[in-house]
């Protein structure tokens, strides 16, 4: 049976909501993290307290398979890249390349500023020293978002990498080889064989592999995962640093009359392969393109693979068109949305696209979709969703570094400005705090 859709319409025409009824209007599918802590918390526990026993040990039990050492032997991934499918390997490499050459770009330098003669502040930036990267295994296989979090961690300079992943029985206990030859591939060497919350908490506090070889714990974990990898992550965050929690993925196109239906409706329905709670929003000023992405939506969803699972996530209430009167009010409502992913198919799309304001990222013109930049486009992949475009930003350099301070001043600089410290310690009622610069001093003591 050939699954069927139609997007729900949102009519905006001839209104002004306001933002919080714009975000009302456009509702996000999304999982309720809190409700499985009490379950992920004696996991967690556990793993802290035994180590990689505890992880083999759930690994085991989820996974049904257990593998002899949570470290994968490295000629597993040479193997592992040598089987890949030589054109699998070819797209990676572009992947990595292109990847690489935006992110290499990203790269900041100190900044030093002389305050005042003799008073220098710099921002010194030095890399997270060692980043455990979780891949998720099962259905979802995605050698691209190993590309996506490693190039931006070396281009940083982090030393210490880490991939791990679910061990998977039909493996033999490894996990899935194309995510093994993309870290191969990568130059990454040490793969975990560990999934699920136990993995992110095996990475928040090390162990002893089976062999007593050191799992060395990591300063911090990236990667999207199920709730419970992501409850995990909540609640060893603090002990680790954590990127931002990945909810279901979503693709916002602001389209006019000129937009080609049938793109639009590939692109709506490539987003929505992904999860049944993915969210395709079109809003558009065209009735017409409206009309025709439905029916071409219609046509594609006849021969997608996923169709049951696209159809799903395109029917509910999560996504839909919703038609405006203007381009100007189309920008409003992609801005209070803040997609993870937003398309701009309109006339002078560069133009529209430099007014946005909120989105993960943005892809302009015919000539840029979503899967572009999901692949070989050079961007990242890892976006914020759920809205949290409105406040942060997707995977980067600048994710994987620490800006330290170093404050350098001159004993006449320090001078020069102690009765302004003094008076505010005095105002904070924190005397020992101007006591410290007055000490200093002969001339100031009392
Ligand atoms: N669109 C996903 C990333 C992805 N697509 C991986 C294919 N593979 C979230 O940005
Ligand atoms: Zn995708």
């Amino acid at each position: 049976m050939t699954a069927r859709t139609e997007l729900r319409r949102v009519d905006l025409r001839g209104s002004s909501p306001s933002t919080a009824e714009l975000r009302a209007v456009l509702p996000r599918g999304g999982v309720d993290v809190n409700s499985v802590l009490h379950l992920v918390q004696p996991t967690v526990d556990d793993v802290r307290d035994r180590g990689a026993d505890a992880a083999l040990d759930f690994g085991e039990k989820f996974d049904k398979v257990r593998p002899d050492t949570v470290r994968v032997p490295q000629d597993e991934l040479v193997k592992a890249l040598d089987n890949l499918d030589p054109d699998v390997r070819e797209a990676l490499g572009v992947a990595i390349e292109r990847t690489r050459t935006v992110h290499n770009d990203q790269r900041r330098t100190d900044s030093v500023t002389e305050v005042v003669p003799g008073g220098t502040v710099t921002e010194k930036w030095i890399p997270v020293d060692r980043v455990g990267l979780y891949v998720p295994g099962g259905n979802a296989v995605y050698p691209s978002s190993v590309v996506m979090n490693v190039v931006p961690a070396q281009a940083a300079g982090v030393a210490s990498l880490v991939v791990t992943s679910p061990p998977q029985a039909e493996f033999g206990g490894l996990p899935h080889p194309t995510i093994l030859a993309a870290a191969q591939m990568l130059g990454v060497d040490e793969v975990w064989a560990v999934g699920g919350a136990q993995a992110v908490a095996l990475l928040a506090y090390g162990g002893t592999d089976t062999d007593g070889a050191p799992l060395d714990p990591v300063d911090m974990v990236t990667g999207p995962g199920n709730i419970y990898v992501t409850a995990a992550k909540r609640i060893c965050r603090g002990v680790v640093g954590i990127d931002s929690e990945a909810g279901p993925t979503e693709i916002a196109i602001l389209a006019d009359h000129t937009a080609d239906p049938v793109h639009v409706a590939a692109d709506l329905i490539s987003q929505a392969e992904h999860d049944v709670l993915a969210a395709s929003v079109l809003v558009t000023t065209s009735t017409d393109l409206a009309d025709a992405v439905d029916a071409a939506v219609v046509d594609q969803l006849q021969i997608t693979k996923h169709s049951e699972r696209v159809a799903t996530a395109l029917s509910g209430e999560q996504s839909g068109i919703v038609l405006v009167s203007s381009v100007d009010d189309g920008l409003r409502v992609v801005d209070a949305y803040a997609a993870e992913h937003l398309e701009i198919q309109t006339e002078d799309a560069s133009a529209v696209a430099h007014r946005v304001r909120s989105a993960g990222a943005i892809f302009v013109g015919p000539w840029a979709p979503v899967s572009l930049g999901d692949y070989c486009a050079g961007s990242n992949h890892v976006l914020p969703t759920a809205g949290c475009a409105r406040h942060s930003s997707g995977l980067s350099v600048q994710t994987f570094l620490r800006g330290i301070h170093v404050i350098d001043y001159s004993r006449d600089a320090l001078e020069d400005v102690s009765r302004h410290v003094i008076s505010l310690a005095n105002a904070e009622d924190l005397p020992a705090h101007g006591e410290a610069v007055r000490v200093r001093f002969e001339s100031l003591r009392p």
